[in-house]
């Protein structure tokens, strides 16, 4: 049984290719900096928007055409999506896929029945890894779609629906061990407020701390090897997340002893509603050595909601490939596609579409890094820029000898500090362009 018997496996076919439905640059052997596509990349899908996605929105009902799904929260409903998910995995020729325990199964009446079909699906899923080679990125619990998380789940008000939350996690990471997962992600949810009015926010602060020394605590406990890792996002659906970007995730998990256990899962949009550019929130986790792995998407510079729209943008690509390259690569993280197509796309080839877009502008993105990287003016000029540091006075303070007498001293005997340069951004910004 074929559910897109309409696609075949997507074919690399070159840029002058017209085919919509082939790779013009994901090419996955090329090697680029001594290292395939492939490796670099680590391509992954998300089974939330892709299978679980409906079009509906806050003014109408689904759109998707999905001739699988039969509309019901039943275990045949789950088993069948898991082969509508591996046959688009292996036609589209990615290596990864990612999920949230709620999208894979759905919940039951008791935690006990949730756990069980849990446990159903995740056999299906392991047989199709097996079968296909396609492994796990991460995964993760959903802490914020069921009505008891109203006031979020470790950060809740209510002390159950932390313990409930707990649970869950417990067995999400027991799953995501047994089927290989590289990472484990937490993405705020609702672990934030609405209001101060109603909010200690230092206690709430301190469990969640609590419930992450738990998760760490347990991943020893059972050996999963896989990486920690904490999505940020400023807004929705609260109007604060608590880990609103990469600043504030790494000054929590460093103010809690968290910060050896876990690394940093960049979205683009989540940078965007938090008022920076990816490439900001990527130099940022990757200078701390806290760069895990990304979602990739983008928002819509006109609306100011999480679109999770699928990435086209070169700009955007090759801005990120370069922090990604810059940082030493993605390590057990991953290019993910955390991205749904529009609601007006809502035939099942869009999907094909989508993805195929989303990848070639990656491949792209990297080809075009790389080269920016060889050619080497970039990083001369930045080198140059800051060469006042190398040595004299700049070496000295770097090195912790200079105090303010010193500095003092020196400047008393100079008069003056040596002339600024000019920063060249429009020049810079002309060079990226030689390569676009
Ligand atoms: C929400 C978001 C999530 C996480 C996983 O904005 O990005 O889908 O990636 O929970
Ligand atoms: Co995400």
């Amino acid at each position: 049984m074929q559910y897109f018997p309409e696609v075949g496996k997507i074919p690399y076919e070159g840029p002058s290719s017209k085919n919509p439905l082939a790779y013009r640059y994901y090419n996955e052997n090329e090697m680029i900096e001594g290292k395939s596509m492939k490796d670099h990349l680590r391509l992954s899908v998300v089974y939330w928007h892709t299978f679980r996605g409906t079009g509906s929105d806050p003014f109408g009902a689904s759109t998707m055409i999905r001739p699988w799904d039969d509309g019901t929260n039943s275990v045949d409903n789950a088993i069948r999506m898991v082969d509508v998910a591996f046959e688009f995995f292996s036609k589209l020729g990615v290596p990864y896929y990612a999920f949230h325990d709620r999208d894979i199964a759905p919940e039951g009446n008791s935690l006990k029945e949730s756990h069980a079909i849990l446990d159903k699906i995740a056999a299906a899923l392991l047989a199709k890894q097996q079968q296909t080679g396609i492994k796990l990125l991460w995964g993760t619990a959903n802490l914020f779609s069921n009505p008891r998380f109203v006031h979020g789940a470790a950060t809740s008000c209510n002390a159950d629906v932390f313990a409930f939350a707990g649970a869950q996690v417990k067995k999400c990471l027991e799953v995501t061990k047994m089927l290989g997962g590289e990472n484990y992600v937490f993405w705020g949810g609702r672990e934030g407020y609405q209001n101060l009015y109603n909010t200690d926010m230092k206690r709430e602060l301190d469990h969640l701390a609590r419930f992450f020394h738990m998760a760490v605590d347990y991943a020893k406990k059972i050996g999963f090897k896989g990486q920690f890792l904490i999505e940020p996002k400023p807004k929705e659906p609260t109007k604060h997340q608590y880990d609103s970007d990469a600043a504030a995730c790494l000054n929590f998990l460093r103010s809690y002893d968290l910060l050896p256990y876990f690394k940093l899962n960049i979205e683009t949009n989540h940078a965007t509603l938090a008022g920076h550019t990816m490439m900001h929130e990527l130099d940022y986790a990757g200078f701390q050595g806290a760069l895990g792995s990304i979602d990739a998407n983008t928002g819509d510079l006109l609306l100011g909601w999480d679109t999770d729209q699928f990435p086209t943008d070169l700009y955007l690509t090759t801005q990120t490939m370069l922090m990604i390259l810059k940082h030493g690569g993605l390590g057990t993280g991953g290019v993910n596609f955390d991205a749904k197509v529009r609601r007006e796309s809502f035939e099942p080839i869009d999907l094909f579409h989508a993805h195929v877009g989303g990848i070639d502008a990656f491949a792209r993105g990297l080809k075009i890094a790389a080269a920016i990287r060889a050619d080497g003016r970039l990083s001369d000029f930045v080198k140059q820029r800051y060469s006042s540091w190398d040595s004299g006075i700049g070496a000295e303070i770097e090195s912790g000898k200079a105090d303010f007498a010193r500095l003092e001293a020196y400047m008393l005997e100079k008069g003056e500090a040596n002339a600024n340069t000019s920063g060249r951004q429009e020049m810079l910004e002309n060079l990226i362009n030689q390569f676009l």
